[in-house]
């Protein structure tokens, strides 16, 4: 099959689609309204892309500008799944992934009126959390009960863990600090759609409220995680009774709670009426936690030996230590955070859940023209350039054309794809050199549609949609659709025998390495950071085409 972005394009976008090996002659698009031609053009050279194992070549269409649906059509290939160009293809895509959250909320019931058919009862009131041993201190011995109520699950489990919520939640943020009037004009229907503030923004709030509470107010140590001991089957969130423990303090999932505290904090100061006293509130947290996280540098999470739930296992904080210190030198104008950050020894590389130093550069990018005079712009610029600048040419070198290599297919690579997205997109904001946005196109037309499974990843987008994500929820309802918005992990060969090694034929090709079966939550599930990138990216795209 031709593959091809199965929601679509913005007028002036890029379009691409990947042809595989065996048609013959040049590529024609066809309007499926009136099954005509309206398009024709030669295809690139065929070349083969590792990941795929597969020869292609590509069919460039951009210079299609025309409203409609349309589909790619090759002698001897199958069409491709239709796609329409359209003035704002990714708004609804944008909400649905931005509403996702709203969906794997904790301790509240999901109403009809919001949750449409996925309406469900409460889970995990989370008001009676015992600490865990490991999380004893003087004055919360193990066994003390404490309240951490709200949050969102962190994936297709009801675990809440602070250190993928970190660069979920500053993901989110960012989203708004860049795109502020786009946030500002959507309604998801949530239940504080129509508040004073942006949906995001409420949504967001959400997960900032249980991240507050898990922070010791005797030292400003945050606990790395709220959750039962182990997993729960495939229930629904009231049926998750288990005991909930929070377990031990550590210095990434501190330095996870000061960025993001750092962050919401000047987030939340535009809305001073509404958050009363709430930015001050966040900015001491964030201050108490870098203290706590400089007399405690490396305190690495250990899992005890009587709890099996997600480890987020992390024991290198120099980019947690630099990101942190950046959006307290960004909310603050304190040169000491800068200093502390010691920009020159800061490493630029993709982001993901272990590896934050990227947001720090990013965050300081979109606040380059307001920070102290200390600030170095050009180092600050010429990173996220050289990152950009990388991903780009993986891009260009790609049969496929899209930026993904051999060593990028992990647990997450779909979040792994969109960060890079993101990441593109900052070059661009500093830049306006389009190449970077349509190099962040492609890799959002990757994840809906442009590779080798010929899936779109995201649950309810698309023709072919994932089905049976790894999320409990999904599993459980008994309704046949997954719940919408949901970005599938994507393929990994780290974990290939969750579902017995019943994996797809092809799949030692790694592009190819992902199934959608519950069984497979090594490529099946959907996690609140993999999710982050698709909001931002979607979001972002859709400011740019409608300027
Ligand atoms: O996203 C995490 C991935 O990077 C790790 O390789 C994997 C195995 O440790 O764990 C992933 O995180 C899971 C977490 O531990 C528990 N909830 C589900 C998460 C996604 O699978």
């Amino acid at each position: 099959r031709i593959k091809v972005n199965q929601l679509g394009f913005a007028p002036e976008a890029a379009k691409m689609a990947v042809v595989p090996a065996g048609g013959s002659g040049g590529f024609a698009i066809i309007d499926t309204a009136t099954d005509s031609e309206v398009m024709s053009g030669d295809l690139g050279a065929y070349n083969t892309w590792a990941p795929a194992g597969q020869s292609v070549a590509l069919a460039d269409f951009s210079q299609l500008q025309t409203p409609g649906t349309y589909v790619v059509r090759v002698q001897g290939a199958l069409d491709s799944d239709p796609f329409t160009i359209g003035e704002t293809p990714y708004r609804a895509l944008n909400a649905a992934a931005l509403k996702a959250y709203y969906y794997n909320r904790a301790s509240t019931e999901l109403l009809p009126e919001h949750a449409g058919t996925w309406a469900r009862a409460a889970g995990h009131p989370d008001t009676n959390v015992l600490v865990h041993a490991s999380a004893a201190s003087a004055e919360r011995p193990e066994g003390t009960v404490l309240s951490a109520p709200k949050g969102w699950y962190d994936a297709g489990d009801f675990g809440k863990y602070i250190v993928n919520s970190g660069i979920s939640t500053y993901t989110l943020l960012a989203a708004l600090e860049h795109y502020g009037s786009f946030y500002a004009a959507q309604d998801i229907g949530i239940p504080e759609s129509g508040n004073a503030v942006p949906d995001l923004l409420d949504e967001a709030m959400w997960n900032l409220e249980w991240m507050l509470d898990m922070q010791d107010p005797a030292d400003g140590g945050v606990y790395h995680k709220l959750t039962t001991k182990n997993f729960a089957g495939a229930v629904m969130p009231a049926e998750g009774t288990a005991q909930r423990y929070v377990v031990q303090k550590g210095t990434a999932a501190t330095l996870n709670f000061a960025a993001v505290m750092a962050t919401a904090s000047r987030v939340v100061a535009e809305y001073e009426t509404v958050y009363s006293g709430l930015a001050d509130e966040m900015l001491a947290a964030a201050e108490s936690a870098w203290q706590w996280a400089q007399n405690n540098s490396n305190v690495p999470y250990n899992q005890p030996s009587d709890v099996s739930t997600g480890a987020y296992g992390d024991g290198s904080f120099s980019d947690e230590f630099a990101w942190a210190a950046a959006e307290l030198y960004i909310t603050t104008g304190d040169d000491q955070y800068y200093q502390a950050m010691n920009p020159t020894s800061v490493p630029i590389s993709n982001p993901g859940w272990s590896n934050t130093a990227a947001l720090a550069w990013m965050s300081l990018a979109h606040h380059r023209n307001q920070l102290t005079e200390l600030a170095d712009t050009s180092l600050i610029e010429s990173s996220i350039l050289s990152l950009a600048d990388n991903i780009r040419a993986q891009a260009t070198a790609s049969a496929y054309g899209v930026a993904m290599t051999n060593g990028d297919f992990y647990w997450g690579s779909n979040g792994g794809a969109l960060n890079k997205a993101m990441m593109l997109m900052q070059a661009y904001r500093l830049s306006d050199d389009m190449s970077y946005a349509n190099a962040a196109q492609g890799l959002l037309d990757y994840a809906l549609g442009r590779n080798p499974t010929d899936y779109s990843y995201v649950t309810g987008f698309g023709e072919r949609p994932p089905m049976h994500i790894h999320h409990r929820q999904s599993e459980a309802d008994g309704i046949v659709d997954p719940v919408p918005g949901f970005l599938a992990g994507g393929p990994n060969t780290d974990a290939p025998s969750d579902c017995g090694g019943n994996y797809p034929a092809g799949s030692e090709a790694k592009a190819r390495a992902y199934l959608d079966d519950w069984c497979s939550y090594s490529t099946n599930e959907v996690t609140i950071n993999w999710n982050a990138p698709l909001v931002y990216v979607t979001g972002a795209l859709e400011a740019l085409y409608a300027d």
